[in-house]
């Protein structure tokens, strides 16, 4: 199919005054009639979206039949040809069949639950409809059903058995509308707004879940006072329901006062979920509830400005979660993701801008870039007008454009007014894809103790874009004098310009220049440092991601120097000595110190440096440091374990996860000597799923976790998400020849409900993440995700269309990989009647 074309945006010809839907549930024929009141803007066919299983049984113009000749249908298109009034009322009437809906999208059943998923184009298999943001209409909802709980967007109205009807007062797009039905138990609680208005509070689950639902309930009142604290957003409905359902494309999903979540991101237990679930659930509880005003009531145009709502609403987030937790750990966190998802896309074929300016398949566009680069952008925004002018712009974007669908443009234009700002040249962050690498020289005068920071910027092409003038980057640096003491705090230096240099006088001595503090811009930094001056800023940098970041280039850099043929360093393995025995600083931070950069990372610096990557030397680099730091550092790393068990009854609060974490991070080095021993001991003593699913993470990559794994599955097959685990462990974990046969294993295992995306994700998502095991020099990996990959396509297009991401880098491997890479891409593109999601992948991936 033809690209849509962001330069070919014209405006909707209808405003639609207001939508009623009468929606009569039923699995195989759930009845939609739809009455719109709309309103002629502009010239323009009447052109409605129209999903192709939607049967359409009736259409009307202010009550009179239109016949066959009025309309045309064609793929997903129903254009009415006949002579319309200025305002009129368009009444459809459609049969859809939920239980044959296997596509988590529309109107579908999970697990006996009617649920939705409208957004991004997903509306248009409910009911005719002009399917894009920027048509909004309050919605009035009628839903009839026997079932005991029927839910739509805005206020209840009216509840009889039956019958409910549903009014949501504010515009919204088509793609926030939202319906749920079904057996489901509330856990409940009210809020009360910072205007006095009292919120009723729901989390629904199903039967036996409430007591695992308490900690979502939590997060959404704690991200609906921090909304009103830091922004001043308050909620704008009379009740705010979350509902779980198991079978779910992504995290959750934003619908108006009707938020649908996958239960992974609701149900946690301490026996059931880890530090990491409990985290990710406050989250995204609180990136979905500030969807409200970043999204709903302003949302975007057309899909080409996602990141308009999805860049802001993680950014947000992000804040958020640095303000309930550490705000130096959570940094360090998001810039891993960020290197892990973003930098690899943005290097690879599918590199594409922060807002795209064509696209396929829209679904194929909720990445990394849009989502994870679009917050980072926001940040650099942020740090370039100060945290006030950045307060003073978004009460401008609230005041100015509550109730729109806006655009980047918009965005931008309420900074530059509120700030005086021109953002002419920072626009390219929106415009331009790829990662700009930055190059760090020094000079140091030592006659007049002045030292110059000279600065050099390049972003590399990125398909179907050349051309890249610099960018704005804003670069923060401070100087550290030879004792260690700061003798410049933090600076913010504005790089603007291809070539730049910043002067700094008055030196007393040759300070060390610590850069990129903070990680305060996206870009790749390269400067020239010995591991004695990493280790140096290891010990001694005051900005936590700085410090954090020259203790992983060290370990990175032993990691390379053993791919060709070193030795671990004394530097490295003194620093890691320190890290142990630091009793100061936070076990969190310390746990990330521990951890060795990923597989996937040292394939990247590989291949940026001019190398091909070898996956089982990767592997083989990564256990030989390991034992060497165990061996070198196990009493300390002994002592460890000991002491960072944390005292009283379980928390996911930040200060006993980070306890956790260290002790895992330990845990960890320490079962590369010792065969497993302490893991099994941690294993068989757990009292929790952090502990638990650690200390078997541990055995199965050591190969001795048969019984934890058989004991594992004994005791939770009962519990959906933990079985989810359960493949996902060993996927993940197994050692590289034994993953892909294993993989094989699992997918004939009788709990592989392939049809489940969590389940799905869980052993496919866990072999590619498994990066020797799935870049097996025989191609089997390939194979296998190819044979899924297309199994899924057929019944879920979205879930295959995202796991394709895993061939993303098969180009920078040897000859023979890239041969079965090429071979297994090429079998999918040969399939008939692929889905245009995959299609869309798979092309751009093979090149
Ligand atoms: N805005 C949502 C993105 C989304 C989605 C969610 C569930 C299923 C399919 C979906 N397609 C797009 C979620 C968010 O980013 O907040
Ligand atoms: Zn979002």
């Amino acid at each position: 199919p033809a690209p849509q074309r962001l330069e070919d945006y014209r405006p909707y010809p209808f405003a639609i005054k207001e939508v009623r839907l009468d929606v009569t549930l039923d699995p195989q024929a759930s009845r939609v009639r739809a009455d719109l009141d709309l309103t002629r803007q502009h010239d323009g066919d009447l052109v409605l979206d129209i999903g192709k299983a939607v049967t359409l049984d009736r259409l009307a113009v202010d009550g009179s039949d239109l016949d066959a000749a009025d309309w045309t249908r064609k793929g997903e298109t129903l254009t009415i040809h006949r002579a319309l009034p200025q305002s009129f009322t368009l009444s459809s009437e459609v049969t859809i069949d939920p239980a044959a809906n296997t596509t988590c999208e529309g109107l579908y059943l999970s697990g006996g639950i009617f649920c939705t998923q409208c957004e991004a184009e997903g509306f248009r298999h409910i009911t005719p409809y002009p399917d894009r943001p920027d048509v909004m209409a309050p919605f009035k909802v009628t839903i009839h059903s026997d079932l005991p709980v029927l839910l739509s967007n805005g206020n209840p109205v009216a509840q009889a058995p039956g019958r409910a009807e549903w009014s949501d007062p504010w515009p919204k797009p088509p793609y926030l509308f939202a319906l749920v039905a079904g057996d489901l138990r509330a856990i409940s609680d009210t809020f009360t707004t910072m205007s006095g208005r009292e919120v009723d509070l729901n989390v629904w689950v199903r039967p036996g879940d409430e007591d695992r639902a308490g900690y979502a309930m939590d997060s959404l009142i704690r991200a609906m006072r921090w909304d009103e604290r830091v922004y001043g957003r308050e909620y704008d409905l009379d009740v705010f329901n979350i509902v779980a359902v198991d079978d779910f494309n992504m995290g959750a999903m934003e619908n108006k006062g009707l938020n649908i979540f996958n239960s992974k991101l609701v149900l946690a237990s301490p026996e059931t979920a880890t530090d990491g679930d409990y985290e990710r659930i406050e989250s995204v509880i609180a990136h979905e509830y500030f969807h409200n005003w970043t999204g709903n009531r302003i949302t975007c145009r057309d899909w080409f400005q996602l990141c308009l709502k999805e860049g802001l609403t993680v950014f947000r987030d992000q804040q958020f979660t640095s303000d309930m937790r550490s705000a130096a750990v959570k940094r360090i966190d998001d810039v891993v993701t960020l290197r892990a998802r973003q930098f690899r896309e943005d290097q690879g074929p599918l590199a594409h801008p922060v807002r795209p300016d064509s696209y396929v398949e829209i679904n194929n566009f909720y990445t990394a870039t849009v989502y994870e680069k679009g917050a980072e952008v926001i940040g650099m925004l942020k740090r370039l007008v100060g945290d006030e002018g950045y307060a003073k712009a978004l009460d401008l974007y609230f005041e100015r454009h509550d109730g729109d669908a806006a655009t980047i443009e918009d965005w931008l234009k309420v900074f530059e007014d509120a700030t005086g700002r021109d953002l002419a040249q920072f626009k390219r962050w929106y415009t331009d894809a790829g990662t700009p690498i930055v190059t760090m020289k020094e000079d140091w005068d030592a006659e007049h103790g002045v030292l110059t920071l000279s600065f050099s910027q390049q972003t590399p092409s990125t398909p179907g874009q050349t051309d890249k003038p610099p960018r704005v980057i804003p670069m923060a640096v401070g100087l550290i004098s030879p004792n260690g003491d700061e003798v410049l705090p933090t600076q913010m230096l504005e790089i603007d310009q291809a070539e730049q240099s910043f002067r700094f006088d008055g030196l007393a001595t040759r300070p060390m220049v610590s850069a990129l503090r903070d990680f305060s811009a996206p870009v790749v930094l390269r400067r020239e440092l010995t591991d004695a001056d990493r280790a140096f800023l290891f010990a001694h940098d005051r900005d936590p991601f700085a410090r954090w970041e020259a203790g992983r280039d060290l370990a990175r850099a032993t990691l390379l120097a053993m791919l060709d043929g070193g030795a671990p360093g004394p530097e490295y393995l003194a620093a890691i000595g320190r890290v142990l025995a630091d009793r100061d600083a936070d076990p969190a931070f310390l746990a990330l110190c521990l951890r060795l950069p990923s597989a996937e990372e040292l394939a990247q610096a590989r291949s940026e440096a001019g190398h091909t990557p070898d996956p089982d030397a990767i592997h083989a680099v990564r256990e030989e440091l390991a034992s060497v730091i165990a061996r070198t550092h196990q009493a300390e790393l002994d002592r460890v374990l000991t002491d960072t068990v944390p005292a009283g009854d379980y928390s996911p609060d930040a200060g006993q996860a980070g306890l956790r974490a260290l002790r895992l991070a330990a845990l960890g080095l320490v079962t590369r000597i010792d065969g497993g021993a302490r893991a099994q001991a941690i294993y068989d003593g757990a009292t929790n799923m952090t502990e638990r699913a650690g200390a078997l993470a541990a055995l199965i990559a050591a190969g001795a976790g048969q019984d934890a794994v058989a004991d594992f599955h004994d005791r939770f097959k009962d519990v959906r998400l933990v079985v989810d685990m359960w493949f996902m462990l060993q996927a993940a974990n197994a050692r590289p020849d034994r993953a892909v046969p294993l993989a094989r294993e699992l997918a004939a295992h009788p709990d592989f409900d392939w049809k489940n995306p969590n389940r799905f994700r869980a052993l496919i998502g866990g072999l590619s993440a498994n990066h020797a095991g799935f870049h097996a020099a025989d191609g089997s990996g390939y194979d296998f995700l190819a044979d899924w990959l297309l199994r899924v396509d057929a019944v879920n297009p979205q879930i295959a269309a995202r796991m394709s991401g895993a061939f993303e880098t098969w180009a920078r491997y040897d000859e023979t990989r890239k041969a079965h890479a090429k071979a297994a891409l090429d079998r999918i593109l040969a399939t008939p009647d692929l889905s245009r999601n995959l299609a869309e992948m798979a092309g751009r991936i093979r090149g």
